[in-house]
């Protein structure tokens, strides 16, 4: 049997594990062959105090690897296609086109785009792409991994409840993408303070008729782990498609595996972090993720999902 390929377009950096090394490591270790795409070169990711040197792919060098890739035969049996930041309106319609050449060689091919805009409030791209995010490249995912401010820039639902995340998840089925991941939900209710609550979502089509279908929609609750770590939303998408590609037909086992290696793998660094003379600094905070190696391959089954 062949081994199924992810092509992976996402930031490298040269120290430090976010964008493609917060993704690569763990999706081979998942059993995928991963074709990695640069989309940046940096020293660092950018959160680091002296900030950080490197250089942008722009969308003609994208265009460029792919026609490479296409001469050869390479994006004949892709399977996968993940993409995480993208920080300019030309890299992003030069991703809606490198998804549309994939699709042309590879109908099956599953997309996972993880919409990244922002976090708490902030955007990390300009505002202006919210809406191209939404019109040009939600529509030609599959899967989708947004955080809460993410959500609610593309979908326009505010969530503080299940009730809310499921209004979300339904819209976003709307534009396309038939598994919606609601990755870190945090709730303005006293209960559910130092809470996080992943939520994820899958419409079904019955077998004859498309235009009939159902959600099914499964939560888990876990705490809020210490300290903020760069790199965790790159990881859990990675994650959930190395854990969908093993279990296709199964969303809650693959929310169970992916929620037990996050939080493993945050406790995990947490440890390594506190040890450090300097605990508060960037290189500090890295993601221990070749540390996490054995969590990463065997995840706990301490967090259960439940049915909602
Ligand atoms: N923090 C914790 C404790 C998590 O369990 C997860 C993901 O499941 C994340 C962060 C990732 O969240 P985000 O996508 O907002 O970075
Ligand atoms: O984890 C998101 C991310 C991706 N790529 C680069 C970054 C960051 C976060 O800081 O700097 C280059």
């Amino acid at each position: 049997m062949t081994t199924s390929r992810v092509l992976s377009i996402q930031s490298h950096v040269v120290s430090g594990y976010v964008g493609n090394k917060a993704a690569v490591f763990p999706l081979q270790l998942l059993g995928l062959d991963v074709d990695v795409i640069n989309s940046v070169q940096f020293s660092n990711h950018t959160g680091y105090s002296k900030g950080f040197k490197g250089s942008v792919m722009d969308g003609d060098g994208l265009d460029t690897l792919l026609t490479g890739l296409d001469e050869n035969g390479l994006l004949e049996d892709i399977q996968y296609v993940l993409t995480g930041y993208i920080g300019s309106a030309t890299f992003l319609a030069a991703i809606r086109n490198v998804i549309l050449r994939v699709k042309a060689r590879t109908p099956n091919f599953r997309y996972l785009c993880d919409p990244v805009l922002g976090d708490h409030g902030k955007f990390y791209v300009p505002p202006e792409l919210v809406d191209l995010m939404k019109s040009d490249i939600i529509p030609l995912a599959d899967i989708v991994t947004p955080n809460q401010f993410e959500v609610e820039q593309l979908t326009g639902v505010v969530i503080h409840s299940l009730t809310d995340a499921k209004k979300a998840s339904v819209a976003f089925h709307d534009l396309g993408p038939s598994i919606v991941f609601l990755t870190s939900l945090e709730f303005p209710t006293a209960e559910t303070l130092g809470t996080l609550t992943i939520f994820a979502s899958q419409r079904k089509y019955s077998k004859d008729d498309t235009s009939s279908y159902h959600d099914e929609v499964y939560a888990i609750e876990v705490p809020k782990l210490q300290g903020a770590f760069t790199g965790t939303g790159d990881l859990t998408a990675a994650l959930i498609l190395g854990h969908l590609h093993q279990h296709p037909d199964n969303l809650k086992l693959v929310m169970e595996k992916v929620i037990n290696t996050m939080q493993a793998v945050i406790l995990k660094t947490s440890e390594i972090t506190n040890a450090c003379k300097d605990p508060k600094s960037a290189k500090a905070r890295e993601l221990r993720l070749i540390q996490s190696k054995s969590i990463i391959e065997n995840p706990s089954t301490k967090h259960e999902a439940r049915k909602v």
